[in-house]
């Protein structure tokens, strides 16, 4: 099955920092209620933007989400001390995000990761930086699969991040990661391969068009599971489909339940086409589509 983490309680979103700047707990419960509803398998939950109040803010998100959710969550912090804190707090077991095999996070991950049944995503970071080719992603993706699984992690329990770079400032970099994608698949059978998808299209117009179309090919290449916002019903949709697509459900039946939910219409997921059709709501979408004329 496809796991979703829903990724909008994020304080790099102004909506939310302003929410968690204000104790606004209305909102975030709204907001996890929504990405409950829509099918999150995880919630990720990060607090980083507002520097300095991390492990308070951490603190109170988890406390608001879970009086109104009991979809597992996804603790989403560079810092061990966070995610030593968090994860005490949590009722589900949790996804750690995450592990990298930079030295110093790693030294102090590791003590952390030992003995407990948790999920883990693992970046294929190192302290050089972001991957330069597919062969040194799945390179770092194997080291760090070894690594965890001699601290007692489980492979199914590991979601490696092959880190998704802007297509914009380098047109091989989608092909690359795909390319990693399959070398990960193919060398490290029943791993979990995982990401946040946006950074794709970062700097592009039209992101979501390119957001879309990225999933199916990352899925096609061995992704299954994705960082995302499981309020676009049109990346919902593709997602699904795709699953059909690639042989990964059965008699189609997720699909036909989806269609039969209203969740995947084939117009009527679309951005803009409703918009421009009919000219009756989407206000920035008509400003976008008038300027073609
Ligand atoms: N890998 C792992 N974890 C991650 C990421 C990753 N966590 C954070 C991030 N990347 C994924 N999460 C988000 C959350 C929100 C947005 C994008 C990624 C988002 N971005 C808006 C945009 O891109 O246009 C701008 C923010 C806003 O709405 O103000 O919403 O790669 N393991």
């Amino acid at each position: 099955m496809f796991c979703v983490v829903g990724e909008r309680i994020n304080t790099s979103r102004k909506k939310v920092q302003e929410a968690v700047a204000e104790r606004d707990a209305a909102y975030i419960q709204e907001d996890v209620k929504k990405q409950q509803g829509a099918g999150a398998d995880f919630i990720d939950v990060n607090a980083g933007a507002r520097i300095g109040h991390e492990m308070e803010d951490m603190k109170w998100l988890l406390d608001v989400i879970q009086e109104t959710v009991t979809v597992p969550l996804c603790l989403d912090s560079p810092d061990p001390k966070v995610l030593e804190m968090a994860y005490q707090m949590v009722k589900e077991k949790p996804m750690i995000n995450s592990i990298s095999l930079e030295k110093e996070r790693y030294a102090a991950m590791a003590p952390f990761l030992k003995g407990k049944e948790c999920k883990v995503i693992a970046l294929c970071m190192d302290d050089s930086g972001m991957p330069e080719s597919a062969r040194d992603t799945v390179d770092r993706a194997e080291k760090l699969v070894r690594k965890l699984e001699d601290l007692g992690v489980k492979r199914d329990a590991i979601f490696v991040d092959p880190l998704v770079q802007p297509v914009g400032t380098d047109t091989l970099k989608a092909v690359m990661v795909m390319e990693a994608v399959k070398g990960i698949r193919k060398k490290l059978p029943g791993v979990h391969i995982t990401g946040g998808l946006s950074n794709i299209s970062f700097g592009l117009p039209q992101r979501k068009i390119i957001n879309r179309t990225f999933v199916c090919l990352m899925m096609s290449a061995g992704m299954d599971s994705a960082i995302i916002d499981p309020l676009d019903q049109a990346m919902m949709a593709t997602i699904k489909t795709t699953q059909m697509l690639i042989g990964k459900d059965d008699f189609c039946t997720e699909y036909l339940k989806a269609v039969r939910a209203g969740e995947i219409q084939q117009n009527g997921n679309a951005d803009c086409y409703p918009a421009q059709k009919h000219g009756t709501s989407g206000e920035s979408c008509f400003r976008l589509c008038d300027l073609s004329h």
